[in-house]
Parts: C-alpha cells; structure tokens; sequence
C-alpha cells in the first residue's frame, strides 16, 4: 500500500490518525500543499481531483476520499474496530461521521478558505479555481459555534460520539475541533463535556501524529 499525505492539513490527519489506531505502518509520500504540490504533474497522475488524503490498496486501486478509505482498512484490517461492530454501531458512527464533516468541517473550512488572503482563488480544494466569497467566511463562523453545541450536548450523554468507544466519528470529530484553531475558534469554557473528550483523544498515540 501507499499513503500520500499532507502533514499540515485536517482531512490526511484523520486517514493518518485512522491508519495509527489499526497499528499499520504504510510507506507514505508527503504531498505539500503549501508548496502547491497537489497541483503538480506527477500528484494529478495519482489523484486528478488533487486532494489528499490518497490511499494506493494493496492491488492497486486508488481511494482518494476519507471515508473509502477508512472502508477499506476496515473491511482489510478488522481489528480494532472503529468502525462500529453491531449493526446499531455501524450506522452511528456513519451518521456521526457525516454530522461532524458537515456541521463542522465544512463550516471551519469555509471560514478559512473564503478569508484567508493567502487563499485568494483557491477557495474549494481541487484543480479548479475559484474565488472567496467573505459571506460564506461569516456565515461559516456563525456555524461553528452550532457546532460545539452539538458536540456537548452529544458529549454530555455519552462518553464518544456515536457509542461507547472510540471510533472514526471521533477522530473526524476530534481533528476538526483541533483544526478549529486555524480560524480562532476554541472549545467554549462552559462545555465541559467536549472538553473532556478532546483531552482523552489527545492522549492516544495515533493524536499526536
Ligand atoms: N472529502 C475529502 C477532502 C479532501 C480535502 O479537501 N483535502 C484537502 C486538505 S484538508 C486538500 O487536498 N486540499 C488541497 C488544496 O487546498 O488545494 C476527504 O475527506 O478525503
């Protein structure tokens, strides 16, 4: 297998952090979005959709979404199981995963790719170009806030997102509340709960990748 990652991005975090906790070790090429690398010849050839994360599988076929690959791993690497084990689990931890990418990941990005100047033109990841729009930065904004209030009161009834173990709703949900920093956005004081389930994420091995 072949892992191509971005070590400063949220969405190759979480296939990382996904591939820690299975305890795999995949030769990984680092693709840098900062020096446009995702752009370039040789990475389109990989992925024309010139986003990371990519996962080449064992008999060649190309995963360049989160979720598949996530599916993949599982489905080739059961163990541990992160993605739920009981048909219950399996849909919660989907529902949540969906919940988190976008009231979350997508607001978060939003604010940062249509505010960011050193973002101009480049406000959806991909090879296309396209231009900021300031509204969807402030209405992103308004929408994280939404969004750490659906974690605490998730949190304030359950110990992870979709059931009582750690699985890949967390992860997605624990790299994008980290990921929050980029924008200023922290979790709030009063939400304990989230807090709490933040710190015991942030011990685990696979977190600090
Ligand atoms: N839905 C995709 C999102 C992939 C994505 O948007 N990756 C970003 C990094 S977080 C990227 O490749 N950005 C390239 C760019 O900004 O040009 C997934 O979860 O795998």
């Amino acid at each position: 297998m072949l892992f191509y990652d971005c070590s400063t991005a949220p969405s190759p975090r979480r296939a990382r952090m996904f591939i820690a906790e299975k305890g795999l070790a995949i030769e990984t090429r680092e693709v840098s979005i900062m020096k446009g690398e995702q752009l370039s010849a040789d990475f389109l050839a990989v992925n024309p959709r010139a986003t990371v994360p990519v996962l080449i599988t064992e008999t060649g076929t190309v995963l360049g979404e989160n979720l598949g690959i996530a599916a993949y791993l599982e489905a080739a690497f059961p163990e541990p199981p992160l993605m739920g084990e009981t048909p219950d689990e399996k849909g919660l931890v989907l529902m949540w995963n969906a919940m988190v990418e976008q009231n979350g990941g997508l607001p978060i990005a939003e604010t940062l790719r249509n505010s960011n100047p050193h973002m101009k033109g480049r406000a959806i990841p991909g090879p296309e170009n396209y231009e900021q729009i300031p509204e969807l930065a402030a209405r992103g904004r308004a929408r994280v806030a939404k969004f750490f209030d659906l974690l605490e009161e998730r949190l304030q009834d359950s110990p992870y997102l979709a059931c009582d173990r750690f699985t890949l709703a967390d992860i997605t949900g624990f790299v994008m509340v980290d990921f929050a920093r980029v924008i200023k956005e922290r979790i709030p004081e009063a939400n304990t709960a989230t807090q709490d389930w933040f710190d015991r994420i942030k011990q685990r091995p696979s977190a600090s990748l």
